[in-house]
């Protein structure tokens, strides 16, 4: 089988962590694109220099040249300014925007063939940006923001009820926003029920309660982030939920992971990105799960696609 080629598209806090991560788990050879002269180069170096320590064997490169990603069989994008305190992730569109155009110009002429995982801020429109321009079909254009909030939400669970964070299971839907919507309903400790297991806990009416702060606390959860680092947003949390979805795509592993996806018609929405549980394969999105929302879940998921909505359309 031949070498998979991984290629990074912004050398910062994510880039970084994201080039170390393919390397340990031996994804592929990577390539590390900045438009800084040096810094990709530098962070490449020193990964590669490590590869003896580590025991990783892969081609690791640092460039700024679009024709270094050739070939690419993943493309995962993290260039653009991240959130300061106090600033929304929309707050960034503006910026971000023009430096998306940038970038999917070149992995359009460059890695035409390429499935491109998008986790630059804010995500529902970077994502749906960046499959405007570079034209590819929409599943091999996602965006990572549910595996990371998902994540976020499992791990809140798990500190709450004194179990292991390996044994929760849980998921979030719709935009990468304020409104995105923690799927209580679902989640479990190995399938049993985290609602029952709060109502035992704490009794019925308590145990809702503690589990809405979790959701509200989910919701923050990146700005949380922000405001203990105040220079930055979180990197090493997105850096490990965009490997996932690429691992995934690259071994053909069929997960199913909460991906920002495309819709013409799943969960009510029409020609949107949203993000829902969908099948990661060596095609990209090879299948969206569709499942049945009770009226509450749908209205929040319909006040999340709303502001996804609005943001999308605010993008020049
Ligand atoms: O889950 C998620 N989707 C996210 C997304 C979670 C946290 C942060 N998320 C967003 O990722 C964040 O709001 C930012 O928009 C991106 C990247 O965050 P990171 O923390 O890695 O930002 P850095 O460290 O500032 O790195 C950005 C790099 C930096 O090295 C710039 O020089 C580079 O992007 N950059 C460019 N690269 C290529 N091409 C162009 N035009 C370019 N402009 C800047």
């Amino acid at each position: 089988m031949a070498r998979k080629k991984i290629s990074l598209i912004g050398g910062g806090q994510i880039g970084g962590v994201l080039a170390q991560l393919c390397a340990l788990r031996e994804l592929g050879d990577v390539v590390l694109f900045d438009i800084v002269e040096g810094l990709p180069q530098g962070k490449m170096l020193d990964i590669a220099e490590v590869g003896p320590v580590d025991r990783y064997d892969v081609n690791l490169k640092g460039t700024n040249s679009y024709e270094d990603i050739k070939g690419s069989d993943v493309v995962i994008v993290t260039a653009g300014l991240p959130r300061k305190p106090g600033m929304s992730r929309d707050d960034l569109i503006e910026v971000n925007s023009k430096i998306m155009t940038s970038v999917a110009e070149g992995i359009k002429a460059y890695a035409p063939n390429s499935i491109i995982i998008v986790i630059s801020n804010p995500l529902d429109a970077m994502v749906t940006l960046c499959q405007k321009i570079t034209g590819f079909p929409y599943h091999r254009v996602i965006g990572q923001a549910g595996v990371l909030d998902s994540a976020r939400f499992a791990s809140f669970i798990a500190w709450e009820l004194g179990v292991s964070v390996k044994d929760v299971t849980a998921m979030t839907l719709g935009g990468h926003g304020d409104d995105m919507v923690p799927l209580v309903r679902y989640a479990s400790v190995n399938g049993i029920p985290v609602t029952e297991l709060l109502e035992q806990k704490y009794g019925a009416e308590k145990g809702k309660e503690v589990m809405e702060a979790m959701v509200k606390r989910t919701r923050g959860a990146g700005g949380e982030v922000v405001a203990l680092l105040k220079t930055g947003s979180a990197f090493y949390s997105p850096a490990s939920s965009a490997i996932a979805m690429a691992e995934s795509i690259l071994k053909d592993q069929k997960r199913v992971l909460p991906t920002c996806c495309f819709l013409q018609g799943e969960f009510g929405v029409n020609g949107f990105y949203v993000g829902v549980p969908a099948v990661l394969g060596e095609k990209g999105v090879e299948n969206i799960i569709q499942f049945k929302l009770d009226a509450a879940e749908q209205a929040m998921m319909d006040k999340s696609v709303a502001a996804v909505k609005e943001l999308v359309g605010s993008m020049k």
